[in-house]
């Protein structure tokens, strides 16, 4: 049984009025947006080590330099939506610090290591893929600043995925050697992808709740099966096979069906026991460390600069 307040506030959700930061808002939306955004946050950030591990070694100038702003984007996707975050009356330090304890989820996706060039090609086309399928909705949600911050996030992550699928299409095309770099990358980041959309619905906890506040417009299973639906014909485009022996179009349902999801890799990787989870954190935190005289010298300029005014 809703309050008064809390029957307004789903009345305003269900009419398609925009959640804005000085609204009056149920303690429980705001700490779902919280958790989501921040989740959301840390993935961008801890999403650019797996590419900048690539940087130096990229095959030409021009992948130098194209690598390079997207992995400068994603980091301002982070800085976008850690201010938003913000907006709930939550500190950016509080939430890098649960990041830095472990206390804090990011993306399972990007525990995984980039072994060769391909696996640069294979995170555009099929990790900003996913994160494009995830995010387009997003800019519709109740919540005003995550709905607008998710605007310039998609258009930017849509050059992201071009830039990966054009890796994989010039390597597909390649020497044998490229080609079957390219095949291996897509063997091991398929599923992975897959996975990205979070829990089969019988098991997302904070889906109902999140649907019925307008955050998610579509379930886990939906989103992964466009994701499916959209990636199968350009793989079979650029000659490269999905590593799935079960997957067929379903004339009956007009989709793809695919063969069983592992799960319990999936778990495992959320807990802390994927390929990477030890040394992304490490990274940050080191990270951290070594910007603290960085933080330093510009609240002491800010400091400074304070008094001037006076
Ligand atoms: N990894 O009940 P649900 C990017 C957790 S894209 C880890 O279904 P919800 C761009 C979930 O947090 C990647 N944990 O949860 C890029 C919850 O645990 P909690 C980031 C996961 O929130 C590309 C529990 O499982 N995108 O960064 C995952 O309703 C290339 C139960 O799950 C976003 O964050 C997972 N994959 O739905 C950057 C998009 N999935 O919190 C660099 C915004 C689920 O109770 C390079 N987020 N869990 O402890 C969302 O849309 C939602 O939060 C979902 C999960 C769909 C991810």
């Amino acid at each position: 049984e809703l309050d008064g307040a809390e029957r307004r506030f789903q009345e305003r959700i269900d009419a398609g009025i925009r959640i804005e930061p000085e609204d009056w808002m149920p303690e429980s939306y705001r700490k779902t947006l919280v958790r989501q955004i921040s989740q959301h946050a840390h993935s961008e950030i801890v999403g650019m080590l797996p590419e900048g591990n690539w940087i130096t070694r990229a095959p030409s100038l021009q992948r130098k330099a194209t690598l390079l702003a997207k992995v400068q984007d994603e980091g301002g996707h982070g800085l976008y939506l850690y201010a938003a975050a913000e907006t709930l009356g939550v500190s950016r330090d509080d939430l890098i610090e649960a990041l830095h304890e472990g206390k804090a989820k990011y993306s399972s996706i990007f525990n995984y290591p980039t072994l060769t060039w391909a696996d640069i090609g294979a995170i555009g086309w099929l990790v900003d893929g996913a994160a494009i399928i995830n995010q387009i909705p997003l800019c519709r949600c109740s919540y005003g600043p995550y709905g607008r911050a998710m605007v310039r996030v998609c258009k930017e992550e849509s050059f992201h995925q071009r830039q990966g699928f054009d890796i994989m299409t010039r390597l597909a095309q390649g020497t044998e050697a490229q080609r079957r770099m390219a095949q291996d990358a897509l063997n091991r980041w398929w599923w992975p992808a897959v996975m990205m959309f979070g829990p089969p619905d019988t098991e997302s906890v904070h889906s109902a709740q999140s649907a019925a506040w307008r955050i998610k417009l579509h379930s886990n299973d939906d989103l992964r099966q466009r994701f499916i639906d959209q990636t199968v014909p350009q793989a079979e485009l650029i000659g490269l096979t999905l590593p799935d022996p079960e997957l067929t179009w379903n004339e009956e349902r007009g989709h793809y069906d695919i063969g069983p999801i592992d799960w319990e890799e999936f778990y495992s990787v959320v807990r802390g026991d994927g390929p990477c989870n030890r040394d992304r954190l490490a990274a940050r935190r080191s990270a951290w460390d070594r910007g603290a005289w960085v933080r330093d010298a510009a609240a002491a300029h800010a400091a400074k600069h304070a008094g001037d005014k006076q």
